[in-house]
């Protein structure tokens, strides 16, 4: 058995919160621990339709997808959460539904490094004004103060992000 956790990806659009969050999720099925991922593309198609990228709508976004990890968890689960979470209060609420359960990653890449990549194309839409409210260009991301996990994208591969995520995460779900 092994107990349930709460590890939560927090950075920008485009930092690799969501790939590192998969591959981590593939190493914990093969252990035999029983993982579920929420993210944007199963919430805020569904359960949070209608929210919009505001600071408002945004803690209410993070506040339902709180609650539904806190009840995923009361199952025994390893929650896996991917959403950009950008401000310090979201994160601390977040912390206090979940308690000891929460574990905070920090997925940091500069900017720069997100924009240049533009996957989704997004930065490009944001700096022409097609996207408001954009994280990082138009909307704020504060810097987390205490994460559980520190993962610097910039100077490490992705197996190397993904074994730090292990490390840190298989000690706290022992049981
Ligand atoms: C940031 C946006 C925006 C705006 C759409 N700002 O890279 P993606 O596409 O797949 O992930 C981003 C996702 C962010 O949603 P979250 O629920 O994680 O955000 S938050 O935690 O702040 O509530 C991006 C896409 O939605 N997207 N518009 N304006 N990202």
């Amino acid at each position: 058995g092994h107990k349930a956790a709460c590890v939560w990806f927090t950075g920008l659009s485009g930092s690799g919160k969501s790939t590192i969050a998969n591959v981590v999720e593939q190493e914990l099925y093969s252990k035999g621990i029983r993982t579920y991922t929420l993210d944007g593309d199963n919430i805020r198609k569904g359960l949070n339709k209608g929210l919009t990228f505001t600071d408002e709508d945004r803690s209410e976004n993070l506040r339902r997808i709180g609650e539904v990890a806190k009840l995923m968890c009361d199952t025994g689960l390893v929650l896996l959460a991917t959403f950009i979470t950008p401000l310090e209060r979201q994160r601390q609420s977040l912390r206090e539904l979940l308690g000891d359960m929460f574990i905070e990653v920090f997925v940091d890449t500069p900017i720069e490094i997100c924009e240049q990549r533009d996957v989704k194309g997004l930065y490009k839409k944001a700096r022409a004004g097609e996207i408001s409210n954009f994280t990082g260009i138009s909307s704020p991301f504060e810097h987390p103060v205490s994460p559980e996990l520190y993962i610097d994208t910039t100077n490490q591969t992705l197996e190397q992000c993904v074994n730090l995520v292990l490390e840190g995460v298989l000690p706290r779900i022992k049981s």
